[in-house]
């Protein structure tokens, strides 16, 4: 009355691949940041088609905004990662752009997972009319608060639902970062390319800069091209955000700065120069981030605003 067959050949499979629940929010984090980018699809084709067959693209490190208010700062999208092994790492401060940041390094620094970098808008540095609207969309995520941020980070949803466009101009007069993460909420804002973990690739973060400029893609030019730590290890560059489109609650739309894709060289430590190439691995190269670098990169979102462009949503579908 039961079929031993088929239960060999059950016992007998080899068990489907599981993906780790952080590789799993990572993926999904990265799908949805894929769909409203399409500019950074091409882009890492194209760097891969470029270098050795084969070698997929390994990220530097995936970056979110939030805002500092309890429950919806830093933390909000840090737990899920510490809690999966990511170590807490330096503040980086940006005092004239009311911003600090966090770094947190992989559990392994020499796997391919990427480091994550969450900045938080000191919210109470704010005028009142910006404070005030900004805590009027916090206070409807209810009892949710902002423990959620990484859910919303992998699923697309604004917790706190649509903006009025009054306010948005509002915000966006004041602080466009405020701006852009009550339109965008927690959605990965950029990730970056590791151009010295590029197989084969010669020519280092230039090459990939002349690349894209030849082929079109506007990069962001604030403080130069390529943005250098004062160690010189440590070298940037980004592209402008892409436009989404924004739907706001009184009916109106518009197409406003979403991601961008960013790319970091790392150069050898100079203790370990002496290494040969093929030994030098990640943690032999110039860790962290600069305030100096960053202060430059947080301009892509921006740069993207020139003419606000508002048509009705039906022109895009
Ligand atoms: C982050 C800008 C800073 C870096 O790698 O230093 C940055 C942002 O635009 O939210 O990405
Ligand atoms: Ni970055």
């Amino acid at each position: 009355h039961n079929s031993p067959s088929i239960s060999d050949a059950v016992a007998h499979q080899k068990p489907p691949e599981v993906p780790s629940m952080l590789q799993e929010l990572i993926h999904r984090m990265l799908g949805k940041y894929w769909d409203r980018t399409p500019a950074a699809v091409t882009i890492c084709s194209l760097l891969q088609a470029l270098s050795d067959e084969g070698s997929p693209v390994i990220f530097d490190h995936m970056a979110f905004r939030t805002l500092q208010a309890p429950g919806y700062g830093i933390d909000s999208i840090a737990s899920v990662f510490t809690d999966f092994g990511y170590k807490e790492q330096d503040q980086l401060d940006f005092p004239n752009k009311h911003l600090r940041a966090r770094w947190f390094s992989p559990p392994n620094p020499n796997s391919k997972l990427p480091r994550i970098f969450i900045s938080e808008l000191k919210v109470d540095e704010l005028s009142p009319r910006a404070r005030g609207i900004i805590h009027k969309y916090l206070e409807r995520t209810g009892n949710a608060k902002g423990r959620y941020s990484a859910f919303c980070a992998a699923t697309g949803v604004v917790p706190w639902g649509l903006l009025d466009s009054d306010d948005y101009d509002a915000l966006l007069e004041e602080d466009e970062y405020a701006a852009w993460t009550l339109t965008n909420g927690y959605a990965l804002n950029h990730t970056t390319v590791a151009v010295h973990r590029l197989q084969g690739w010669k020519g280092g973060l230039h090459k990939v800069n002349d690349e894209l400029t030849n082929r079109g893609f506007p990069l962001n030019l604030q403080g130069g091209v390529i943005k250098t730590s004062a160690d010189g290890g440590l070298k940037q560059s980004a592209t402008v955000s892409e436009r989404v489109p924004i739907a706001f609650s009184d009916g109106s739309n518009a197409l406003l700065p979403g991601a961008y894709i960013e790319f970091a060289e790392r150069m050898v430590l100079p203790e370990f120069e002496h290494l040969k190439p093929e030994d030098v691995r990640e943690e032999h190269r110039r860790d962290g981030f600069e305030v100096g670098n960053a202060d430059k990169i947080f301009e892509s979102t921006k740069l993207a605003i020139k003419e606000p462009i508002r048509q009705p949503m039906a022109e895009w579908t």
